[in-house]
């Protein structure tokens, strides 16, 4: 709605709420909300004032008020009325619903398998912290239910990353426009970061050179120098590579590896062992290209690799981003606050996360730990006890998770009890016995963190809950009140959650209170504005050196010094399975989708259009794919129907799905997460989702104009 033409409608009301994008994204973006009456909200804006956000938001939230106000939101709580995966509910009160669901968790509880039966099943829906990490943890730490090991995106990269680094910080974002030279490795920054993209612009208009390493041509990569095309989850001898010529032609900084890393001659010794030639071999690249960008990475300065989450969703995913974390202290990058490294930036905030979630409320011994990227086994497989109830809220399970062919068997069980708790009807609603209607961000209080800033960003709730509509900490104060929890802290209110989290003594959150960021919106943590965290080394590992050699790692069987750990699914590391299934499927992040949200609304689906794969012109031609061609991909797991997209942006050998779809909204009813496997990466139990070899054949020709 245009606020401009408002003149003949003096009666109306308008307001400006500040709020904070909830979802699953590095920018963690400043809202400014216009609410009508109190009640409609209008426009979602970015702030102008906050310095990442810039008065701008992403395709996905540039609508928000429409997904808030859709006429698809669940309106009320719901029962099953037909068999599980058909969809079919009847409207039931809030009272009915959690009494079922009190029901089924008392007997579980008192049954002699325990409330270890129970499985919360929880992700990226709001990155709230009140929201998605405080009274839903202290219910189900309460009840002692099983735990969720919440692997499904960046357990890997954080492991890896730790073992080099110690914790979660790196590069300043708002230094980046200083640079002379950026490596977005692994990353669609226009897609998934956009709000860094006006910072590399900033820094290419000054001079900077920006390359990005990425299988795929993205769009990111047009708008570079020069794009690197490896081969899938070979980054970590690419980076070895680059390391084996640093080191040969002399080009390290002898004086920050002596003062400020440990086992540097092991880690030499290491990279002596991948020579160019090798390097290009493994990764399908030239020689030339890893000597150049070797020199050139070791000779720019300020020189900053931006990471995302792209290499760590392979076999050898944590230990790829523990290799790539090694460089900038070869080439002492770190001693500019342009340069460095920056995967997330979450660690610098040192919020009180006990107080939020608390973890004292479990039971001793404390319940087992069930990996969420294993869903699919957890539900099907022998567990003891076995999982009898699934409680799920902010995810979307059967699209989202890994062979999802065994994440539907399990949620079609007959005897599992499952609870969603949701906005839209999602495929896993489908499966559920109880459906509880969410709140938006915008009818729910919260305070976010960040993880590709620095800033603490409050979001009040602009509107109250629409419809039926309970946000997740009042639903869990209700059930906990149902179950008789009469521990204080599930009387606490929303407010008060907040306040606890930012009850520390650190420093960096000096001054910083709810009251001031209230008042002002967002709060930058109190760091430095020429924050260079590791210029005088003194990182935050046990040794407090860079770690090229991890006792830790080495303590839990793995190599202690970076090693290439090779794709499990790939031409060379697995030779039989490719000669039936020779393609190896990246399924990255879509532009106008986030992860399965937005993926209903209309659009966001005219903007995606159709579920697509790009396939290399060489391998089209071998299967006979045209452009446009209704195409079948498949391998041992699953299969899924998608239009062939023939395309140079897809390298010989990998084909390119973006995602996530969902599965009643895609020809054939079923999305690409039936291809990718349970298998976990190296370090940190996370899933690899982008470690998978398919084939791909045609189903019929296309039926319209190519894309
Ligand atoms: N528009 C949009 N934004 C998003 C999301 C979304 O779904 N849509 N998702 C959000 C979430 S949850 C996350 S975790 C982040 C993800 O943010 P990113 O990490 O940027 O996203 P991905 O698409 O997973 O991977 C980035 C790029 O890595 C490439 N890649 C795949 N395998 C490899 C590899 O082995 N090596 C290298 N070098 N590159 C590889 C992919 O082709 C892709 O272009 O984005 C967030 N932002
Ligand atoms: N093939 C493939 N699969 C992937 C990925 C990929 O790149 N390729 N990416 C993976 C990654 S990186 C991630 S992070 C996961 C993400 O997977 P999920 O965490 O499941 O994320 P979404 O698909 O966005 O689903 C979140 C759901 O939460 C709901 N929700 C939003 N806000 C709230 C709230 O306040 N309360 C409640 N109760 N619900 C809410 C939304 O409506 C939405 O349906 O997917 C993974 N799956
Ligand atoms: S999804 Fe990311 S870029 Fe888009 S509005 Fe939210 S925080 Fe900003
Ligand atoms: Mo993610």
């Amino acid at each position: 709605m245009d606020l401009q033409n408002t003149n003949d409608t003096p009666a109306r009301k308008l307001e400006i709420i500040r709020a904070a994008c909830p979802h699953d994204c590095p920018d963690t973006c400043a809202m400014l909300v216009t609410v009508e009456d109190g009640h409609t909200a209008v426009r979602v804006a970015g702030d102008p004032e906050h310095p990442l956000t810039r008065g701008t938001l992403c395709t996905k939230v540039a609508n928000y008020e429409q997904r808030t106000h859709s006429p698809d939101r669940i309106k009320t709580p719901l029962r099953r009325v037909g068999k599980k995966g058909e969809g079919r509910f009847a409207s039931i009160s809030w009272d009915d619903a959690l009494d079922e669901i009190e029901a089924r968790f008392r007997s579980l509880t008192e049954s002699t398998e325990g409330a270890e039966t129970i499985l919360p099943y929880s992700y990226s829906g709001t990155l709230g912290l009140v929201q998605n990490q405080s009274m839903d943890r202290r219910f189900f730490h309460r009840l002692g239910a099983s735990q969720l090991d919440r692997t499904i995106c960046a357990s890997a990269g954080a492991a890896g990353y730790e073992a080099t680094v110690g914790a979660k910080v790196g590069t300043d974002p708002e230094r980046f426009g200083d640079a002379r030279l950026i490596l977005l490795w692994g990353t669609n920054t226009i897609t998934s970061n956009v709000h860094l993209w006006p910072l590399v612009l900033e820094a290419k208009h000054k001079g900077a050179r920006v390359i990005v390493i990425d299988p795929r041509r993205t769009r990111t990569a047009d708008q570079c120098d020069e794009h690197i095309a490896p081969l899938p989850g070979t980054d970590a001898a690419l980076a070895l590579g680059l390391m084996h010529v640093i080191f040969a032609e002399g080009l390290e900084d002898r004086d920050y590896l002596e003062r400020h890393t440990l086992g540097h001659a092991d880690l030499r010794r290491r990279a002596s062992e991948y020579s160019p030639q090798r390097v290009a071999e493994i990764c399908g690249l030239e020689a030339e290209t890893i000597i150049r960008l070797a020199r050139l990475y070791a000779t720019t300065r300020p020189a900053v690799i931006r990471i995302n989450y792209g290499m760590q969703r392979h076999a050898g995913g944590g230990m790829a981003v523990r290799t790539v974390a090694c460089l900038p202290a070869i080439v002492g990058a770190w001693r500019d606050a342009a340069g460095g490294i920056l995967l997330s930036t979450s660690g610098a905030f040192p919020l009180n996360y006990d107080a939020l979630e608390r973890p004292d409320l479990m039971p001793d011994p404390r319940p087992r730990m069930l990996n969420m990227s294993l869903l699919g086994n957890v539900l099907t497989k022998q567990n003891d006890p076995p999982v009898r109830a699934l409680y799920v809220y902010c995810s979307n399970p059967a699209a989202i998770a890994p062979e999802q062919g065994k994440v539907l068997e399990g949620l079609r069980r007959e005897d599992l009890f499952t609870v969603v708790h949701e906005l839209f009807m999602t495929d896993t609603c489908d499966y559920a016995d109880i459906i509880l209607p969410a709140t938006s961000q915008l009818e729910q209080f919260d305070l976010h963190k960040a993880y590709g800033h620095l800033y603490l960003v409050i979001n009040e709730a602009a509107i109250k809950p629409l419809d039926e509509a309970k946000c997740n900490t009042e639903t869990f104060r209700l059930l906990a009140a149902r179950m008789g929890f009469d521990d204080e802290c599930f009387r606490d209110t929303d407010e008060e959650i907040a306040r606890q989290a930012l009850a520390t003594d650190h420093p960096a959150l000096r001054g910083i209170t709810l009251e001031e960021l209230r008042e002002r919106g967002w709060m930058r943590l109190n760091v430095p504005e020429t924050f260079a965290p590791f210029a005088e080394g003194n990182f935050p590992t046990p040794s407090g050196k860079c770690e090229f050699y991890s006792a830790s790692l080495e303590a839990s069987g793995l190599p202690a010094v970076p090693e290439f750990i090779p794709p499990r699914e790939s031409k060379r590391s697995a030779p039989r399975l490719a000669s039936k299934y020779p393609l190896a499927l990246v399924s990255p992040a879509s532009h106008a989708f986030l992860n399965s949200s937005f993926a209903n609304l209309p659009k966001q689906l005219r903007q995606e259009k159709r579920p697509f794969i790009e396939i290399n012109p060489q391998d089209a031609a071998a299967r006979g794919i045209n452009d446009g061609d209704h195409v079948r991909a498949f391998n041992e797991r699953g299969a899924c129907e998608l239009t062939a997209v023939v395309s140079t942006r897809a390298r010989e050998g990998v084909v390119v799905s973006p995602s996530v779809w969902w599965n009643k909204l895609s020809p054939g009813g079923t999305n690409i997460n039936q291809l990718s496997s349970q298998a976990l990466t190296d370090i940190g139990g996370g899933a690899t989702f982008y470690d998978a070899l398919v084939e791909v054949e045609r189903l019929s020709m296309s039926s319209r104009e190519p894309a």
